[in-house]
């Protein structure tokens, strides 16, 4: 039991939440090690999205509502800390929700999906074939969905798969506070900010973007721009952390 007012009580309990869906199941053990990495990367963003952050988010809405067949992928980590927030993003955008594990087995694809659907969301479904030029379990997904999208958003997502997605002519906004990744590097659009304040920022600004901001945010400075920006937060707050 976590209390309340301890001062690090929102992260404490994202861990309780992973170790337990861990435990299920549901998180792999090799997420437990992802998320660690997130959180350093977190501190040294401030725990807060940043202004560079929100115009991602915004910039990601609007890729979301301008695509012709939009799908979210949902991995283990991001099942654990935002099943609902998926299911509300999945209303305001249209966007399928497709299972894919990096680390892949039915039994987990079934209990996140079976996670997925007690918060409301509407999950994909049929055989995963071999799809994504990649080697091994990798390379499964479903031919009506992430197959077939143009737009893919890949919260925590594996470098090389994002790359294999660019590569298909997909364009990919990803969910990582690391913005050296392979992933943060490879994408079309990296949102620098933890997934349970980016989520709920793009389902939010799907609700209030214009078609004119639509147009004029697809026209937003290209991925290393946010990069860039993520880096010189972190360089600014290293600088000031002591002071
Ligand atoms: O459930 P599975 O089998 O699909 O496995 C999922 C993991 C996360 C294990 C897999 O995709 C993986 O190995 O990911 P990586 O390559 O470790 O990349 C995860 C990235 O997400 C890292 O750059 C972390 O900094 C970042 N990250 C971790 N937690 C968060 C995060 N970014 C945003 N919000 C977080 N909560």
């Amino acid at each position: 039991m976590i209390p309340a007012d301890h001062p690090r009580y929102r992260s404490l309990l994202a861990r309780e939440r992973l170790a337990s869906c861990a435990r299920e199941g549901v998180v792999s053990l090799e997420g437990l090690a992802a998320h660690g990495r997130g959180e350093a990367f977190d501190y040294l963003i401030g725990e807060r999205t940043t202004e560079s952050a929100l115009l991602a988010e915004r910039t990601a809405a609007a890729m979301l509502l301008s695509a012709r067949s939009p799908v979210i992928s949902v991995n283990g980590n991001t099942a654990a800390l935002a099943a609902a927030s998926i299911a509300e993003l999945q209303s305001a955008s249209r966007a399928g929700v497709e299972v894919n594990l990096f680390h892949r087995t039915e039994e987990r694809v079934e209990k996140i999906t079976r996670l997925l659907e007690s918060a409301g969301v509407e999950v994909l479904s049929g055989r995963a074939e071999p799809l994504l030029p990649l080697s091994h379990a990798r390379a499964l997904c479903l031919r009506e969905g992430i197959f077939s999208a143009d737009s893919v958003l890949v919260p925590l997502e594996d470098g090389d798969r994002c790359q294999a997605l660019v590569s298909m002519g997909k364009r990919v906004i990803a969910i990582d506070l690391n913005p050296l990744s392979r992933t943060a590097r490879t994408a079309t659009l990296t949102v620098v900010d933890e997934l349970t304040r980016a989520l709920p920022s793009i389902t939010g600004a799907c609700g209030e973007i214009d078609p004119e901001e639509g147009e004029r945010l697809m026209r937003s400075p290209d991925n290393s721009y946010f990069l860039r920006a993520a880096l010189d937060e972190i360089r600014g707050n290293l600088e000031h952390a002591l002071d």
